[in-house]
């Protein structure tokens, strides 16, 4: 029951209620605050676990969300290069003010102001995969497809 929810992740669920997604936020005993412990809690692979990673933009200072398969590494020119401007990995305040969550929590929806985003291809060859939801214990289950929809991305090669 959402109402059982910690405030950060009542948030995210209300947010995935409001793009009309049936997504159902779940809050773990275990920690969920890395792609490995993630995939231990939910019983999936590391590579289906959506890492919503935060990035500045050197030149304007914007937050730049990559949206990557847990398998994957982000290649800092490549996204240098979609960014148009060089960009590197945000602080923990950084990404705690423009997003409004915490590292380990990121949602990849529902932050402080829209963000650009880039998703990771490697994401779209799996039925379902799972995303954090606004705490180092909290995911949910979600497709690609929603994932595109509800982020607005634009889905491309990360590595
Ligand atoms: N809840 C999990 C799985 S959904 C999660 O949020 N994983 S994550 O990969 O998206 O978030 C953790 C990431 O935050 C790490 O991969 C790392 O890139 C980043 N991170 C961890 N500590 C710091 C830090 N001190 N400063 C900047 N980034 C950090």
């Amino acid at each position: 029951m959402s109402s059982d929810l910690s405030a950060s992740a009542r948030r995210v669920q209300e947010t995935l209620q409001k793009h009309g997604l049936d997504c159902q936020v779940v809050e773990l005993p275990n920690s969920t605050r890395t792609a490995p412990e993630a995939a231990a809690a939910v019983g999936c692979h590391v590579a289906q676990i959506v890492k919503s990673l935060v990035f500045r933009g050197r030149h304007t200072d914007r937050p730049i969300l990559v949206v990557a398969s847990g398998a994957n590494r982000v290649n800092e020119r490549r996204l240098g290069e979609l960014a148009g401007e060089p960009a590197e990995k945000a602080s923990a305040d950084f990404v705690r003010e423009r997003t409004g969550f915490a590292i380990g929590g990121v949602p990849p929806l529902g932050h402080a102001e829209p963000l650009l985003t880039f998703i990771d291809e490697d994401l779209l060859q799996y039925d379902e995969i799972w995303a954090a939801a606004g705490t180092p214990h909290a995911v949910f289950c979600l497709t690609p497809q929603q994932l595109t929809q509800i982020t607005k991305g634009e889905v491309t090669r990360i590595t």
